[in-house]
């Protein structure tokens, strides 16, 4: 059978009718407990007592948990252990769990939670990156990478340009809040259902904490309401917590955080200060870069370390750049730990340098697409960590510049902007790049569990997590393509450590990939015993036979022997019609001593444009286009990509223009509830997103010649802000606007009557 490839999402009709199962939709056994977590009120300091006396006598409360109660190690830490489940003798950021109350009600648990009383001796708060890298407070050395010699270039350069850039974080608001809920089985085992983009991590840390075996743990989960990495990591807390006091109480207990708890307790999208320096020849060539990346990582490692390497691998985004020095710090600081989200680092680094781009084309008064168009990377030249491209990135500029007729659209907004004197249109570019595979080469494999049963249906398992990506159609897409028979006969069991063991998260854009390769080959094995047990059947060559439609076919004719029958047959002749397959990517390495390798399998490229209007009066602005080429190889299903893709550009566009993360001085979260933080709604989402894939088609090692689409396209969002910048400058072609994002309305009116250059704050 041929890929259907407009196949819908397969749980459109599930949720349409709410019925998909999330967390909260498992029905609770009886006796079911409920937990909270007390998290610390400050935010940096030294335990002296902790006062549990009232809360434990509050009614229905059954135990309160410490760190004295784990039996296992206090430990959470995926990358590096420095991150406790219940803080001991310290606190470093604000809501650090240090208790956790279970009682026989969620009311009742919150309320005595509202009666822990702790004594803390503070400590100075730190919430700036550049101090705590000043005072040597990182969470890993610093790492640099290197191509060419810049020393030696800036005497090739006519024109450097230097500024400093802010990036801000970014709350992942998943619909669907972090929470777990852990059931106690025989001989000491537990079973947790948890909201994971990472079920093996989470049983992993579960195993640490209470001190049983991995074998004793089974993580199971169906789905995910959104997860955009804050999940890649971040839901091992609450499931351990209640497998711990599962573990003590020998029943079920459950935690799902209220938003507001999640929005205080859990880490974000890393901040950003960067400085740059741009070379350019008289040719509007790029030929030096420098940059210094400061990442506030919050106050343990979590993911960062993996997200500043990312930030490195995208500082040169989609352009050929032959001298490249780039240093990234991450930096402790009393922050919650930040984490993975969308780009994963790859977008703050982006960030930079476009806004390198745009300075330099408003310091030699040229547009800024003519600078970016004179460096796309070609196949062939190399990114600073060594890699060659294969670049679609000239593919698809050329075709949105065509496409979208950008001599029209430039002119259309020249002419609103001379007739308009409070309103002004603003346009960018903005091409992407973003490397597919894990950074950390070890995580990039993957298994699959393909059962065939005696009525022909199958069951499928991988270590993929559904979070409203559509991996799970896609991974049926896959195993009723190999099979030829109709997807309705392939059912997708909930991911559970028990199927699949050793799971990378899904994350990284890399899930459908890897899975879907694990699926193509157990199907395959499969396959081949079919084909031998058919040309028994039919006393045929086994060479001659393949399938489709369900129906065996003898040298492309069609037999009466169809899918059923065969499975049957191939059973009464007791071949075996299961298979369990590992795929690990080819061909990727990293050498960490030198900063080169091949890390990537490939690259996704696109180019949007970005059309946005602004009140002059107001600062308020409305986006009214975002006209997209996006490189999704031979998309296996676009349909869902264009969901993909329309979702990863409001995601963009919210984190470049109004989300806007606040922590005050004592680093105390202020924009702790959807009143006090604006994520974009259907009003402020682009008028239009006319979308039109690049059709590629190189073997690029992911499935059926597809490519990832995760989370690239949430870059295009980052155009955003420079049609923004345009449109403010159309206005007040004199203001110096810092590069500070997001670009809230409030910054647009303070650039539309800037009189006097300001400088970046922090
Ligand atoms: N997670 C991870 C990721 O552990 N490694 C990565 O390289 C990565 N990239 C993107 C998103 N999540
Ligand atoms: Mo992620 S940022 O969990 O791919």
């Amino acid at each position: 059978m041929a890929m259907t490839r407009d196949t819908k999402h397969l749980d459109a009709p599930a949720h349409t009718r709410g019925e998909s199962i999330y967390l909260d939709d498992i029905p609770l056994i009886s006796g079911t407990l409920f937990g909270v977590a007390f998290g610390s009120p400050i935010a940096h300091g030294n335990i002296r007592e902790l006062h549990l006396n009232e809360a434990i006598q509050c009614p229905d409360v059954i135990r309160i948990f410490t760190y004295k109660d784990i039996p296992g190690e206090n430990q959470i830490g995926g990358i590096i252990p420095d991150e406790p489940l219940f803080a001991e003798t310290h606190v470093h950021y604000c809501g650090m769990p240090i208790a956790f109350v279970v009682a026989t009600s969620e009311a009742a648990a919150r309320h005595a939670v509202s009666k822990i009383k702790v004594d803390i001796d503070p400590l100075p708060v730190v919430t700036d990156p550049r101090e705590a890298q000043a005072n040597n407070d990182l969470i890993v050395p610093p790492r640099t990478f290197r191509l060419g010699d810049t020393t030696a270039a800036w005497q090739d350069c006519v024109h450097i340009i230097e500024a400093t850039t802010e990036t801000n974080g970014q709350e992942h608001l998943y619909i669907e809040t972090q929470g777990s809920y852990a059931l106690p089985q025989e001989n000491q085992a537990i079973r947790v259902y948890s909201s994971t983009q990472a079920p093996t991590a989470t049983q992993r840390v579960i195993s640490k904490i209470t001190g049983l075996a991995m074998h004793a743990i089974d993580v199971e989960v169906t789905r995910l309401g959104g997860g955009f990495g804050g999940k890649e990591d971040q839901a091992n807390a609450w499931a351990a917590m209640c497998a711990l006091a599962c573990r003590h109480l020998r029943a079920p207990v459950k935690y799902s955080l209220p938003r507001t708890d999640d929005m205080v307790f859990t880490g974000k999208r890393h901040p950003y200060s960067a400085d740059f320096k741009l070379g350019l020849d008289a040719d509007q060539k790029i030929r030096a870069y420098e940059v210094t990346f400061y990442q506030n990582a919050g106050a343990a490692a979590d993911l960062s370390p993996a997200v500043l390497e990312r930030t490195l691998f995208h500082c040169t985004n989609t352009y050929y750049i032959p001298n490249v020095r780039a240093t990234a710090y991450s930096c402790r600081t009393h922050l919650p730990p930040n984490t993975a989200f969308r780009g994963f680092g790859g977008p703050q680094g982006m960030f930079v340098i476009e806004a390198a781009i745009a300075k330099a084309a408003e310091t030699l008064d040229i547009p800024a697409i003519e600078i970016q168009r004179a460096n796309l990377i070609c196949s062939g030249d190399e990114f600073p960590y060594g890699q060659k491209a294969v670049s679609e990135a000239h593919a698809c500029w050329q075709k949105a510049e065509t496409l979208y007729d950008i001599d029209t659209l430039q002119e259309e907004i020249g002419e609103f902007n001379a007739k308009h004197r409070l309103s002004k249109k603003g346009l960018a570019f903005m091409p992407i790049c973003f490397g597919i595979s894990f950074t950390k080469t070890l995580l990039n494999q993957a298994r699959a569990l393909v059962h065939v049963y005696t009525d022909g249906s199958v069951s499928l398992s991988t270590g993929a997590v559904e979070m409203g990506q559509g991996v799970n159609s896609k991974m049926i897409q896959v195993a009723a393509t190999v099979f030829s028979i109709d997807p309705t006969l392939v059912r997708i069991q909930a991911t559970s450590t028990q199927r699949i063991a050793n799971t990378s998260p899904s994350a990284a854009s890399a899930t459908a990939d890897l899975n879907g390769k694990a699926v193509e080959m157990a199907c395959t094995a499969i396959l081949q015993r079919l084909r031998s047990v058919a040309a028994a059947e039919l006393q045929a060559n086994p060479e001659s036979i393949t399938f489709l439609d369900g129906l065996v076919h003898i040298d492309g004719i069609p037999t009466v022997l169809h899918w059923k029958q065969l499975i049957m047959a191939a059973y009464i002749r007791r071949v075996s019609l299961s298979e369990h397959s590992h795929y690990a990517t080819p061909q990727i390495h990293f050498d960490y001593t030198k900063e080169k390798g091949h890390p990537f399998a490939y690259h996704v490229y696109g180019t949007a444009i970005v059309i946005v209007t602004l009140d002059c009066l107001r600062g308020r602005y409305t986006v009214d286009a975002v006209k997209l080429v996006h490189d999704a190889g031979a998309s296996m299903n676009p349909t869902i990509d264009r969901g993909q893709i329309e979702g990863g550009v409001v995601q963009g566009i919210g984190w470049m223009t109004m989300e806007e993360v606040v922590y005050d001085e004592k680093g105390r979260l202020r924009s702790n509830t959807l009143s006090a933080y604006k994520v974009p709604d259907i009003y402020s989402a682009p008028a239009e997103i006319a979308l039109e894939f690049l059709h590629t088609d190189h073997d690029n090692l992911a499935v059926f010649r597809s490519k990832a689409v995760g989370e690239p396209p949430l870059m295009y969002g980052i155009g955003a802000y420079f049609a923004l910048r345009n449109a403010i400058l159309a206005f007040n072609p004199t203001a110096q606007i810092p590069f500070d994002a997001p670009l809230t309305p409030e910054k647009a009116l303070m650039g539309l009557y800037q009189k006097q250059p300001t400088h970046v704050a922090g």
